[in-house]
């Protein structure tokens, strides 16, 4: 009876893991119900959340110069930027949320740093023109990458990511429009947003991860269709994007040996610096302490606000369920 019951168990697991392959190789959907492989479900809490965690800690270093910004067009803009990353930040915690995940445990996580954020965040902003050029390299890092998971096997992280995308765009936007008009304002400016550029450059192209051969989780993240490019396909389009929009914004590009390749359709550029990958994500990159400490320091401070909105949800609930039984 014992072998009949277990027998028959497995053959159902085995009908749930075809129904799921059937289901990716068809380019379907897999919703918060549908039975998924336990490893699935990790890798995607797992990238889900360092990417919610990007959001919101990739909010400090523009956040910096929002009391600083030349004018209040500027500073609107800004505003309007650093809030939408605090959103993104949500969107993907409630998504992430939809796997069983606690958003307390994951930000528990990130503030122990049992969990990682990208290593972009902790380069610093130095002049006003690394908001231009946060928005023109990172953001448009952040859309290159992006766009292909709005095409994610899983729903919810794939709709979530249609959104984010049209607003990364106009964050794209806004510092291609920043850094055009430095480029185009006085020496002194236009130098501010060369050096922005210069210092920018090599960490966006970082952010795509290591080189695929050194990616751990690639090749099963995209036979999942969790990721539809490898890390070096979409840091080669990446490269081949920004190439002709220096062009346009009149400032150059830190590579001696970038240059269009005919045969390959695509443009060569030099070697990474894989150390200083390595060292960010040890925890040894210039700004990593400042962000964590500032992360923590804002959890902290913000607590009395979480047991506010617990205490009112907790009230409201009561009064319907009062209702409900009167
Ligand atoms: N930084 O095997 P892979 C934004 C880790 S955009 C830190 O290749 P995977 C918008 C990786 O997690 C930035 N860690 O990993 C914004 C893994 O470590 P683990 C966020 C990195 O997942 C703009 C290990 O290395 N975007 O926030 C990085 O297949 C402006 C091995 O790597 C996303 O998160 C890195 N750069 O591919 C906000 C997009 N790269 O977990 C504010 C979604 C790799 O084993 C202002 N994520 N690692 O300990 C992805 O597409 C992928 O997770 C990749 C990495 C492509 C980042």
């Amino acid at each position: 009876m014992v072998a009949t019951v277990v027998e028959s168990e497995s053959a159902g697991a085995e009908a749930y893991a075809e129904a799921f392959d059937a289901a990716v190789a068809a380019d379907e959907r897999i919703e918060p119900r549908d039975w998924m492989p336990g490893d699935y479900r990790a890798t995607l809490v797992r990238q889900m959340a360092q990417h919610a965690h990007s959001e919101i800690i990739g909010m400090q270093p523009e956040a910096n110069w929002i009391t600083r910004a030349p004018s209040l067009r500027r500073k609107a803009i800004l505003m309007a930027k650093v809030q939408d990353e605090a959103g993104h930040g949500l969107y993907l915690y409630s998504a992430t949320e939809t796997l069983g995940a606690s958003r307390d445990d994951l930000l528990d996580k990130l503030h122990s740093g049992r969990q990682k954020y990208s290593s972009i965040f902790n380069y610093p902003t130095l002049t006003w023109a690394d908001v231009g050029a946060i928005g023109w390299l990172v953001d448009g890092a952040a859309i290159t990458n992006q766009v292909p998971l709005c095409r994610c096997s899983y729903g919810p992280y794939a709709r979530a990511m249609v959104r984010i995308c049209k607003e990364e765009s106009f964050h794209q936007r806004q510092g291609y429009e920043l850094l055009l008009a430095l480029s185009r304002g006085t020496d002194a400016q236009h130098a501010m947003a060369q050096d922005a550029v210069d210092r920018w450059w090599w960490p966006s192209l970082m952010m795509f991860g290591p080189p695929d051969d050194e990616s751990a989780h690639s090749a099963r993240s995209m036979a999942w269709k969790i990721k539809r490019h490898s890390n070096d396909e979409l840091r080669q389009r990446f490269v081949d994007i920004c190439v002709p929009q220096a062009e346009a914004l009149g400032l150059t590009l830190p590579d001696p040996d970038l240059r269009w390749n005919e045969e390959r359709g695509h443009h060569d550029f030099g070697p990474i610096d894989w150390e200083e990958f390595r060292e960010v994500l040890r925890g040894n990159g210039p700004c990593n302490d400042q962000r964590i400490t500032q992360r923590r320091q804002a959890h902290e401070e913000g607590a009395w606000v979480r047991e506010a909105a617990a205490a009112y949800a907790a009230k409201h609930t009561d009064r319907l369920h009062g209702e409900a039984t009167a």
